[in-house]
């Protein structure tokens, strides 16, 4: 079996990263170890959420596991609270990586063209470095911009996006995929770009007029649960992207807050059954 390291927060309530990711690839027949970087008791969307920094305790417990010799086939950062977890997140990745370690990087930052409360420049600095280390990056169109100092834009193109690409692959990640990416009417996906080949792909469905908290989360965990089984990256990502569509529309019919995040509990069956399981 497969084992993946995910390192983020956990948001008690509002479902999003490792409360997302730990059931998700669990389910995908994946062990999964978590790294929590902080407790929160809901994630920042909400008013008022309280914060327990964890970063003290993230080189003693990888020192730990090291100690006991755990390895992993794959390391998935996601969101870090601060520019010092991004420096333990980069001593993590040498501790742990082999040959063939996958090291994928969801950069947490932000979306609609802002930054997510607590973060500056100087962590989009840090974050441009930390992807610079990895095989996969999945930023959104927000934080490509950021990462590649590119305007951001709510109308574009393809050439656009290839731009971002292309920026985000002079940082050093050798496979970046773009997520959130509509390159016409009513569709949304992804694009990617293999910076060892120059090979580009896109995949896009329909578009579900709905925005829920913790989706980018839900499409990582999909994404690299199914490419650390040997899934190839395009099936990966039309495999997130279909799922997590597939799950909005699903959440769309119980009338919740779009802070609550989605009702992924109910969809995990169709997402045993995409992956052939
Ligand atoms: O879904 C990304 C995310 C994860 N963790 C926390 C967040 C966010 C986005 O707002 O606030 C704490």
């Amino acid at each position: 079996m497969k084992r993946i390291l995910t390192i983020q927060d956990i948001s008690c309530f509002g479902k999003c990263s490792t409360t997302i990711t730990l059931p998700v690839i669990s389910a995908m027949g994946v062990e999964t170890v978590i790294l929590p970087t902080a407790v929160l008791s809901t994630h920042t969307m909400f008013k008022n959420f309280t914060v327990k920094d964890l970063t003290d305790q993230l080189l003693p417990i990888a020192e730990h596991w090291q100690s006991e010799g755990v390895e992993f086939d794959a390391i998935y950062a996601g969101y870090l609270g601060s520019a010092e977890e991004i420096d333990i997140a980069k001593k993590i990745f040498r501790m742990f990586r082999k040959e063939g370690t996958l090291v994928f990087i969801d950069p947490v930052m932000g979306d609609n063209g802002r930054l997510y409360a607590r973060f500056g420049e100087e962590y989009v600095k840090l974050n441009r470095e930390l992807c610079a280390e990895a095989d996969v990056i999945v930023p959104n169109i927000t934080e490509a911009c950021f990462m590649t100092g590119n305007e951001y834009k709510e109308t574009y193109d393809e050439a656009y996006i290839d731009g971002l690409l292309d920026g985000l692959a002079r940082l050093g990640a050798k496979k970046a995929v773009i997520t959130g990416v509509s390159l016409s009417p009513g569709k949304t996906g992804v694009r990617g770009l293999d910076s060892a080949d120059g090979r580009r792909f896109t995949y896009q469905n329909d578009r579900v007029p709905a925005s829920f908290h913790g989706t980018g989360d839900l499409f990582a965990s999909v994404a690299v649960g199914a490419f650390v089984q040997g899934i190839s990256l395009e099936d990966a990502f039309r495999v997130a992207a279909d799922y997590t569509a597939l799950t909005i529309e699903a959440t769309l019919k119980e009338d919740r807050d779009p802070r609550f995040g989605v009702t992924f509990e109910k969809t995990i069956p169709d997402l045993i059954r995409m992956l052939g399981h």
